[in-house]
């Protein structure tokens, strides 16, 4: 008896590594340009906007992001909390 409980433990313990393994890669993945700001940065340091976006913000607005539209709606696909205001610009930093 014990050494068929402790196969099914062995066995529901491969099942559960593998599950791990197939979800692990996606949530490990922190290094491409979209994945958040600090990778974004590197790219665009004061971040990547519509072509007439106007930064929301109560102090001075950041002017000197990159105007790409294309780039702003591609970084927007990916990943939606780069813009967190919604105000057109992703990651946008002085
Ligand atoms: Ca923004």
């Amino acid at each position: 008896m014990h050494a068929i409980k402790t196969s099914v433990s062995v066995a529901a313990a491969a099942v559960a590594a593998a599950t791990l393994a197939l979800i692990a890669p996606a949530s490990a993945h922190t290094t491409g340009l979209h994945d958040n700001c600090t990778n974004l940065n590197k790219t665009w340091p004061h971040g990547v906007g519509l072509a007439k976006a106007k930064d929301r913000t109560s102090g001075t607005p950041v002017t000197t992001f990159y105007r790409n539209t294309k780039a702003y709606r591609a970084a927007e696909g990916h990943n939606g909390t780069l813009d967190a205001d919604n105000d057109g610009i992703a990651c946008e930093k002085r």
